[in-house]
């Protein structure tokens, strides 16, 4: 088996990253890692130093571990988790209090400040009761739980005063997104991927700082960093199209290293020189109407109630909106 030398210190090497040409130990990939991650925040003009960052965490190794790497790096962040009460499909394992565990056990350990929101506390039911009713969720409540969680993480920023909110989103994510929004030619959805959304009438800054990093290069910081985290995946993502598509992007990556890297790059720069914008949109929020929902303030493309305050109401006619 061919043995591989730390780019800086030339001792073995613990990882390889072909894409890159570049292969570190330990020590070296930590700081390779942080400092990439440092210089995404500033290539995207992300957030600055002094900015008050709210990390989105699901208890997985990806919202961990840029939790770790901000922390580390001396940014004020806080962390919100959102309980969406689901459960394991065949042997009923809790997966969303088995996620809260991590993420308590990781904002404990470092003394870091966590806000969590139970959705069925406050809302009076989990995401898999609340998207029994719906058409979209009858066999899967992918759509509903999206919708729940866009509109809780920019409610808790605008509550919190945070400057950004950041989430875990990798490159493997971001391709797959990309692709699939290729594959059907999605204008909309292409204008407004990016690596950092402003904020926008209601809408909080919103940012991925790893969104350069493949799946393998953060899982290797979070085992190099032995940060606990649910290995699991959603039960409810089984069988997704996403997946389907980061398998496809995962065989041309394979036998073409830096496919991913180059496919998402060259989308930025042309999405940057405006190839997906009609003339007078300068900026990618204002594909979306800002129109406000009179109950929540949150934008809405709808007259009246928003998406989400539509699905409340009509399950719980008493509930008042938080
Ligand atoms: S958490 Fe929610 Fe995902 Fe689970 S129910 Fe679907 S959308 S798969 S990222
Ligand atoms: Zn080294
Ligand atoms: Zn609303």
């Amino acid at each position: 088996m061919t043995t591989f030398i730390c780019h800086t210190c030339r001792s073995k090497a613990v990882i390889r990253m072909r894409q890159h040409r570049l292969a570190f130990c330990k020590e070296h990939y930590l700081e390779w890692f942080t400092a990439q991650t440092e210089r995404s925040i500033q290539k995207y003009g992300m957030f600055p130093r002094t900015a008050r960052v709210l990390v989105a965490v699901s208890g997985g190794k990806d919202s961990l571990s840029l939790w770790d790497v901000l922390w580390r790096c001396g940014y004020e962040t806080e962390g919100f988790y959102i309980h969406l009460g689901i459960h394991g499909l065949e042997d009923e394992t809790d997966y969303s209090a088995q996620s809260a565990q991590y993420v308590r056990q990781f904002a404990q350990e470092r003394n870091l400040k966590l806000h969590v929101v139970d959705v069925k506390k406050e809302y009076g039911k989990s995401i898999p009761e609340l998207s029994r009713f719906s058409p979209k969720g009858k066999t899967k409540p992918c759509a509903t739980c999206g919708l729940v969680k866009r509109h809780i993480m920019n409610q808790i920023a605008l509550d919190l005063h945070n400057d950004v909110v950041v989430t875990g989103h990798n490159l493997d994510d971001e391709v797959a997104v990309l692709f699939g929004n290729t594959m059907n030619w999605q204008q909309e959805m292409l204008v407004r991927q990016s690596p950092v959304l402003a904020e926008y009438h209601g809408l909080a800054r919103k940012a991925k700082p790893f969104c350069r990093f493949t799946e393998r290069e953060v899982a290797a910081y979070a085992l190099l960093r032995q940060i606990a985290y649910i290995y699991e995946e959603c039960p409810f993502s089984r069988g997704s199209t996403t997946l389907y598509y980061k398998s496809i992007l995962n065989q041309i990556e394979d036998s073409h290293p830096g496919s991913k890297l180059r496919f998402y790059s060259s989308f930025l720069k042309a999405r940057e020189g405006g190839f997906f914008n009609s003339p007078e949109q300068d900026h990618p929020s204002q594909s979306f109407p800002a129109q406000l929902c009179p109950s929540c303030k949150q934008p809405t493309t709808r007259s009246g109630l928003c998406s989400f305050c539509s699905l409340i109401t009509s399950q719980n006619p008493r509930k008042k909106i938080p």
